[in-house]
């Protein structure tokens, strides 16, 4: 069985989600970042760890990506097209809206206070914001990001989504984003993980 390692209100929720998607049974074991026991794993102390086997895995989209291609579920297949546009979601998913939402939190509450600058976080929020109108323009008729195939991008996606939630970065209430957004959060799988994460709190 797959074992999960981190504080799963974290970026390990998206290894949750996608073990969840794709039927397969994995024990959450809620390790603080910066752990003894997570930093004997990942030198830089972060979470979410996978182990599968012998194999220690690090950085959510690489696990997401692996356990995806592993099992042929929830990607397209490396080296066509519609992997490269997948990958491009995900990309931008990691540097427009996890970028924004990550340099708040490290200015907020994870670098040490005499390093922080509070005042990056309106630039932040602004940043997401237009990350959010990308959005709007690079989503199709969808359902997903990628159409009719619900992939790793919209788990990527939809976290950060959940993550502005808590950050208290606004995002629209109504239009395509909000309606994409929902349905992410309507997936049984997504309810499977919150329930998870309820369960282990
Ligand atoms: N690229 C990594 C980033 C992992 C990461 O920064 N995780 C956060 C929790 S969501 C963490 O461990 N932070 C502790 C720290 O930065 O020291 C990934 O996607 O897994």
């Amino acid at each position: 069985m797959y074992k999960v390692i981190g504080h799963p209100q974290s970026r390990v929720m998206r290894v949750m989600w996608t073990l969840e998607e794709l039927g397969e049974p994995y024990e959450l074991i809620p390790h603080n970042p910066r752990s003894e026991e997570v930093r004997a794993l990942n030198p830089s102390g972060k979470i979410p760890v996978l182990i599968d086997g012998d194999a220690v895995l690090t950085d959510s989209v690489a696990i997401c990506t692996y356990l995806a291609d592993k099992h042929g579920k929830l990607t397209f297949p490396a080296g066509t097209i519609g992997r490269a546009r997948q990958d491009s979601f995900t990309q931008f998913a990691v540097d427009e809206l996890e970028g924004a939402l990550w340099t708040a939190a490290k200015n907020s509450f994870i670098h040490p206070e005499d390093i922080r600058v509070t005042a990056i976080k309106p630039v932040c929020k602004r940043e997401f914001d237009t990350a959010l109108k990308t959005l709007e323009k690079r989503l199709g008729d969808g359902p997903f990001v990628m159409g009719d195939t619900f992939t790793i991008a919209d788990i990527i996606i939809g976290h950060c989504s959940g993550w502005a939630m808590v950050a208290k970065f606004d995002q629209p209430s109504e239009g395509p984003v909000a309606d994409y957004f929902n349905r992410l959060r309507a997936r049984p799988s997504f309810g499977a993980m919150m329930a998870r994460l309820k369960e282990t709190a």
